[in-house]
C-alpha cells in the first residue's frame, strides 16, 4: 500500500481549516485535520515544504514506524506546528487503514467501550442572567454538560462570551481584536456566576468552567477554593500551562477537579502533571498531540494514575479532528469528556461526517476510517483568508495572556 500522494488543502467555509490528503496507489485516500488556529500557514508550508514530499513510496501500512520517522527524523522536536504536522498524518494513515480493512477506526484502537461520547456543550452571556439562561437551553437540549462563561460587573470583555449563539471563538480577519481582563472582577464574580446557575437548574447537571490561562496560581487556588460549594466537573486551564509547578500549589488548597493540556503537544508536556496526580483531566486533542498514535500512549500513561481524557474540540479544528476524538474516546477505557459545539453550517458542505449527538451524547456510525467524507471541490469555493485569534490586555495598558 505505498503513498502516491499527498497534498494539504486550505479552506474557509465560515473558518479556516488545513486538511491533508494522502492517496496510495491502490486508491484508497486518507484525510486528517492539520488546523492550527491563527498560524495555518505555518503548518501548511511545515507539510507541503518540508514533510509531504517523504511520505512519497513509504507503505502506508507502517504507522508506527511513519510516526517515530516524523518525530525523531526531523531531529527539531516537539512543538505546535510540527505536532499539528504529523498528527494530521497520523489520522490521515489510520483513516487508511479503516478504509482498507472496511472497518471504524475506533474498531482498530480496541473497539467499542462506551455507548456514545459524552459531550459538554457552551453556555455564555454578556451577564449573570443570561448565562443562566443559556444554560437552560443547553439542558432543555438534553446536554449532561454545560461549560459556563459568562460577562460579570467590571468585565465586560470576557473570554468565551460568543456574539452568535452557537459559536463563541473569535478569528479576527487582518488584525488581532484588543480584549481587557483583570483578575479582580474575575474572581469576585465567577463564584456569583455558579451561585446563580446552580440556584436556577440544580445538581443534575455537570458544570464547566474554563479560566484560560490567566491566572496565578495563588489566585487560581483562590477560586477553586471559592467554587467548591457548586461541584464543578472541573475548572480548566487554571494557569498559564507552560510551568507545571504551579498546578502543584493549586492542588495543595482545593479539591475543585483541574484540567489543562489544550496547548501541550507530547506526553513530555504533561508527563510530571499526570505522575503526580495534579490534574484530574488532560486536555489534549488528536490534532495537537502527534495524533491517534501519540494521543493513545498518553491515554494509556494517564489511566495509570487516575486521570481521564477531555480531548480539545472547538470549532477552531475541522470535524475531521473531532471525528479522530471520537474513535479514539470511543475506544479508550479512560474517557472523561469531549468538548462539542457545532462547526459553522458552511463547513458541513465540505465536511460529511458520521457523527451525531443525541442524549448528551456524540455516537458514531460504521462507517469505515475516521467516517468523514472531505469534499476538495466544494472546498476549493471557500479560499483561505488570514486571520487572528485576540489578544489580552489589562486595564492599565499591560499586556496580558489571552
Ligand atoms: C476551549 C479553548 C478554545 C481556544 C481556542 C484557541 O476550551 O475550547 O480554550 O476556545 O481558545 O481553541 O484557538
Ligand atoms: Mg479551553
Amino acid at each position: 500500500m505505498k503513498i502516491e500522494k499527498a497534498r494539504t488543502v486550505l479552506t474557509c467555509p465560515g473558518r479556516n481549516f488545513v486538511t491533508v490528503v494522502i492517496e496510495t496507489e491502490d486508491g484508497v485516500r486518507g484525510v486528517g485535520d492539520a488546523t492550527l488556529n491563527g498560524r495555518e500557514l505555518a503548518v501548511a508550508s511545515y507539510l507541503d515544504d518540508h514533510v509531504l514530499p517523504l511520505l512519497i513510496g513509504l507503505d502506508a501500512r507502517s504507522i508506527e514506524d511513519i510516526w517515530h520517522s516524523l518525530y525523531k527524523g526531523a531531529y527539531w522536536r516537539r512543538g505546535p506546528v510540527t505536532m499539528t504536522a504529523i498528527g494530521a498524518i497520523d489520522m490521515a494513515l489510520w483513516d487508511i487503514k479503516g478504509k482498507s480493512l472496511d472497518t471504524p477506526v475506533f474498531n482498530l484502537l480496541g473497539g467499542r467501550a462506551r455507548d456514545g461520547v459524552t459531550v459538554y456543550g457552551h453556555a455564555n452571556g454578556a451577564t449573570i442572567d443570561e448565562s443562566v439562561e443559556a444554560v437552560g437551553r443547553y439542558v432543555e437540549a438534553g446536554y449532561k454538560a454545560v461549560r459556563v462563561q459568562s460577562g460579570l460587573p467590571g468585565l465586560t470583555q470576557p473570554y468565551g462570551v460568543g456574539r452568535g449563539d452557537l459559536c463563541y471563538e473569535p478569528a479576527e480577519i487582518d488584525r488581532p481584536i484588543l480584549e481587557t481582563f483583570d483578575s479582580g472582577p474575575y474572581l469576585r464574580g465567577v463564584p456569583k456566576l455558579f451561585e446563580a446557575v446552580r440556584a436556577a437548574i440544580g445538581w443534575d447537571v455537570d458544570l464547566l468552567h474554563d479560566a484560560h490561562h490567566r491566572l496565578n496560581p495563588r489566585e487560581a487556588a483562590q477560586l477553586g477554593v471559592a467554587l467548591e460549594p457548586y461541584q464543578l466537573f472541573w475548572l480548566e486551564d487554571p494557569v498559564p500551562a507552560e510551568l507545571q509547578e504551579s498546578l502543584r500549589l493549586i492542588r495543595q488548597h482545593t479539591v475543585t477537579p483541574i484540567a489543562i493540556g489544550e496547548v501541550f503537544n507530547t506526553l513530555y508536556d504533561c508527563q510530571q502533571l499526570i505522575s503526580e496526580q495534579l490534574i484530574d483531566y488532560i486536555r489534549m486533542t488528536v490534532a495537537h498531540s502527534g495524533g491517534l498514535t501519540h494521543l493513545q500512549r498518553i491515554a494509556h500513561f494517564a489511566e495509570l494514575y487516575h486521570v481521564r481524557t477531555a480531548c480539545h474540540g472547538p470549532t477552531d479544528l475541522s470535524p475531521i479532528n473531532l471525528a479522530a476524538c471520537l474513535h479514539f474516546q470511543t475506544a479508550i477505557h479512560n474517557f472523561g469528556i469531549q468538548e462539542y459545539m457545532r462547526h459553522p453550517e458552511l463547513a458541513t458542505e465540505v465536511f460529511d461526517v458520521g457523527y451525531w449527538l443525541e442524549d448528551g451524547m456524540l455516537h458514531l456510525d460504521e462507517r469505515p476510517g475516521l467516517g468523514v467524507t472531505f469534499n476538495e471541490e466544494r472546498a476549493a469555493d471557500y479560499p483561505y483568508c488570514r486571520a487572528y485569534l485576540p489578544v489580552a490586555r489589562r486595564g492599565d495598558g499591560g499586556v496580558h495572556s489571552w
